[in-house]
């Protein structure tokens, strides 16, 4: 059984409230419901996480080194601003996935780069809570 590992960055635990509509009406644990149900589907397990704290998505990242088939992530804020998450995920050989529930790229300037884009072979932006299911779809196909 493949085992992938979702992490969320800042703020992804205020979805619902959060300028819904930019980021949509659906919760954290509504997405990790959608994913777990996918998951199931495809036979894969799941771990779900998320964290406002940098340093704990960077140990998460390492922790998965070698522990995981594919990492989707979502890292809020840090995605344009963090090399300690850039450099985490370059500890990985497994396949990443980036997954925005806006498209960054089309909002201020400040959200058009990110540390991450690099680094994934899948990039999911714009398609609100349906994006994590289909980056998962897209790294176990
Ligand atoms: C989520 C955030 O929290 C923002 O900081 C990013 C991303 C966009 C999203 O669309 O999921 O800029």
């Amino acid at each position: 059984m493949k085992k992938i590992l979702i992490l969320n960055g800042p703020n992804l635990n205020m979805l619902g409230m959060r300028e819904p509509e930019i980021y949509g009406h659906e919760t954290l644990d509504d997405i990790k419901g959608l994913c777990l149900e996918e998951a199931q589907k495809l036979g894969a397990s799941l771990d779900f996480r998320q964290s406002n704290h940098e340093g704990e998505l960077v140990t998460w990242i390492q922790e998965s080194r070698g522990a995981v088939d594919g990492v989707i992530i979502n890292a809020g804020a840090y995605t344009h601003t963090s090399i300690a998450i850039h450099d985490a995920l370059r500890l990985l050989e497994c396949p990443i996935a980036e997954v925005h529930l806006s498209d960054p790229k089309t909002r201020e300037p400040f959200r058009h780069v990110s540390y991450i884009e690099p680094l994934a072979k899948i990039h999911v932006s714009g398609k609100g809570a349906a994006g994590y299911t289909e980056a998962l779809r897209a790294l176990l196909a």
